[in-house]
């Protein structure tokens, strides 16, 4: 079965802007479970979205910090899989190429993608609790959570807890890339988290064509133009392979 129909690839070779947003599942195939995965071990009691919460930070500092680390080292021995790389690809055979993603994992830029929006933030960056300011986290991982060298605070993870607000550089960023998109590549993600979940209706609300790249079906995939059922680790692959086999028509108009 041909997994990229023709009038995508079409779409794809007269686009002037594509805007793509990923979420855990481009980074499943990489070993790195999915948020809504069932966590394992120690773990396994404990539901993503009670943790990721500054309330449960305050309750209990320890036992957050702690779930960032077992999670940074998940993280840590992944590599990017296919489905990054063909992103990377793909970057290269459009005018304008703007990738946002939900994951926390930095597996984008080890690939080779540049410009990253980090719609939740960064695992692997560490910021005071109290001033924000970025921090290095003492390597010895004595203290859990440690404390901030220049106040005292406990130090916390870089990433949006749910309840915080996405930064401001960020959600411009990406709601400015959704809104002049010709194409919307939605890869890997529920579609369940706002605002990140919005960005695929505006850049449909404002005419582009949204591709959604799912094994399952999501609450977009009823106005996706195209919905390209499997992982992303073949499908993507296989989408910048067929544009880079088809000539870029320079006179084809964008959106
Ligand atoms: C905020 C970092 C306001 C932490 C994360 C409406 C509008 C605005 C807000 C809300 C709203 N409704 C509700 C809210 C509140 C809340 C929210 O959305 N709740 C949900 C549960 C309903 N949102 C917030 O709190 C946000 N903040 O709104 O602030 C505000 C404004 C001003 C002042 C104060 C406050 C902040 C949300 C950010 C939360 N942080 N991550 C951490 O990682 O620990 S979200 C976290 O969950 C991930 O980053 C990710 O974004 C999300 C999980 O989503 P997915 O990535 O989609 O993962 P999931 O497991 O769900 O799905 C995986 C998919 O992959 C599946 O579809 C699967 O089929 C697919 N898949 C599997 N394998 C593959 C595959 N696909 C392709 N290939 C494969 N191989």
């Amino acid at each position: 079965m041909q997994v990229v129909p023709g009038d995508l690839t079409a779409q794809l070779a007269r686009a002037r802007r594509v805007t793509a947003l990923t979420g855990s599942g481009i980074s499943a195939e990489s070993g790195v479970p999915t948020f809504r995965d069932a966590q394992t071990g120690l773990w396994s009691r404990y539901r993503p979205e009670d943790l990721a919460t500054p309330e449960a930070f305050a309750r209990n500092p320890k036992l957050v910090w702690d779930w960032y680390a077992w999670r940074r080292q998940l993280v840590a021995p992944a590599e990017p899989n296919a489905g990054h790389r063909a992103l990377v690809a793909l970057a290269g055979c459009v005018p304008t190429f703007e990738l946002i993603t939900q994951n926390v994992d930095g597996l984008h830029q080890r690939a080779g993608s540049v410009n990253v929006i980090e719609f939740h933030g960064n695992i692997a960056r560490t910021k005071c609790s109290r001033e924000g300011v970025l921090v290095e986290a003492p390597a010895d991982g004595t203290d859990s959570p440690p404390c901030c060298p220049r106040c005292g605070a406990w130090l916390r993870p870089d990433v949006v807890w749910f309840g915080e607000p996405i930064p401001t550089a960020a959600l411009e960023g990406a709601f400015a890339a959704a809104e002049r998109c010709d194409v919307f590549l939605s890869i890997g993600t529920s579609s369940q988290v706002y605002p990140a979940a919005s960005l695929a209706e505006v850049a449909h609300a404002a005419g582009a064509c949204v591709v959604e790249v799912n094994p399952l079906p999501t609450p977009h995939s009823g106005f996706a133009s195209f919905v390209l059922t499997g992982p992303a680790g073949t499908i993507l692959p296989a989408l910048s392979e067929a544009l880079a086999r088809r000539p870029r028509a320079i006179t084809e108009p964008g959106r």
